[in-house]
């Protein structure tokens, strides 16, 4: 498949498996799965024809490793980045003792008076490296990178998840755990 193309159809699995599965009318589960086959049958519906093989081609030629199948094959979900209601029911873990988040100027004194917080998402990102972040903020603007103390975090109890691909969780970062550059 051309590049164009696996990204056109990244962009249509991340809006119906993060965000809006009834427009497609599919149902996730609880988790954020549904069955491979079900969704290629809606998207055909949708005017989508796209074959196993070439749904496998999407998921694995993915820049960030957006979806995963589970173990058996017959599922897929979105790994991170949910709007809809979903418990990916990942088990917490132990982060770096620091952690990044690229955002923008604009939101700089709200960030630091607040703290971080999911906004729209289930989560807070943060990524494991700086250049991550940097690109994550990149996408609004002028990046700037606020270091986060996960150590700290973890040990005032606050949980930390790290999704299939690498992408690190967490409910909210209060500010005295943010550094700005
Ligand atoms: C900001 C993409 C004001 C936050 C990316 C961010 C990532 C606040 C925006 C993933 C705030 C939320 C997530 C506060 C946070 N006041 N602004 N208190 N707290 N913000 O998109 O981290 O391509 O929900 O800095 O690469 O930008 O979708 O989060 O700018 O991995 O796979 O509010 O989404 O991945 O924006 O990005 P987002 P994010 P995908």
């Amino acid at each position: 498949m051309e590049e164009r193309q696996l990204i056109r159809v990244s962009k249509r699995l991340s809006r119906h498996l993060r965000h809006a599965p009834g427009d497609l009318g599919i149902t996730l589960t609880p988790d954020g799965w549904v069955e491979v086959d079900t969704l290629l049958a809606a998207l055909r519906r949708d005017g989508l024809n796209l074959t196993r093989a070439q749904l496998d081609e999407v998921v694995a030629g993915n820049d960030k490793q957006r979806f995963a199948f589970d173990e058996s094959g017959l599922r897929i979900r979105a790994s991170q980045g949910h709007s809809v209601d979903v418990d990916l029911a990942l088990p917490a873990a132990i982060p770096p003792d620091v952690l990044y988040h690229g955002t923008v100027s604009r939101f700089l004194d709200a960030i630091l008076r607040e703290g971080l917080r999911p906004m729209k998402r289930h989560a807070v990102h943060l990524s494991a490296d700086p250049a991550t972040a940097r690109t994550v903020g990149a996408r609004r603007g002028v990046p700037v990178v606020l270091t986060v103390d996960a150590r700290g975090m973890a040990e005032a109890g606050h949980e930390f998840q790290v999704s299939a691909n690498g992408v690190w969780l967490t409910a909210a970062v209060p500010p005295g755990f943010l550094r700005r550059p």
